[in-house]
């Protein structure tokens, strides 16, 4: 019987909340593929910079587990508990997936500061530190064997040691505030 709450804690959504979910996914997507376009129009992200455009592509990529070039209802499901019930080693590899964006294993300088940009461009938070200084910050933090480059060893223990990087790395584009602010509507129009 221990196993009925243990939906929440493994990550996964309860069968009512998924349902509501599915609703919400036909009615905007009644093809039941959604493509970029429609995944942006979803999530409400409209009048993107070049950089940030590029930046939400990524992430549809992730999502997009099958690299068909459209998200289904499945792979909606994944992304969905993973904003709104992953715990952090789940999300920070995911964002650790995101960050990587040439997919070779590893950080660098580059994909890293192209991040900062684009999480700074959709976020539209003024910073006192330039994206530059940010970026050789983390590298100077967790970059251990000073190679230039984040593994995936050194960007999971660094970030999830340090509270300000793992803030500012995880929720300075948190998509689980525009879910939850979608899932207050799907409930309010029952
Ligand atoms: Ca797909
Ligand atoms: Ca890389
Ligand atoms: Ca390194």
């Amino acid at each position: 019987l221990s196993d009925s709450q243990s939906g929440s804690e493994t990550g996964e959504l309860q069968a009512a909340e998924s349902h509501q979910w599915y609703r919400k996914f036909m009615t905007e997507c009644p093809s039941g593929l959604l493509t970029f376009y429609e995944f942006k129009q979803f999530f409400g992200l409209r009048n993107l910079s070049d950089v940030s455009n590029n930046y939400v592509k990524t992430m549809f990529t992730t999502f997009d587990l099958n690299d068909d070039g459209f998200i289904d209802f499945m792979e909606y499901v994944a992304a969905l508990s993973l904003v709104l019930k992953g715990g952090v080693q789940k999300k920070l590899r995911w964002y650790f997936k995101l960050y990587d964006i040439d997919g070779s294993g590893c950080i660098d300088r580059d994909e890293l500061l192209l991040i900062i940009k684009s999480i700074r461009a959709i976020s539209g938070i003024p910073n006192e530190m330039s994206a530059e200084d940010f970026t050789n910050m983390v590298f100077d933090k967790i970059d251990i064997n000073g190679d230039g480059e984040l593994s995936y060893e050194e960007f999971m223990e660094g970030v999830q040691q340090d509270e300000m990087l793992l803030r500012t790395l995880t929720e300075s584009l948190d998509l689980s505030h525009i879910v939850q602010k979608i899932q207050g509507e799907i409930r309010g129009n029952k």
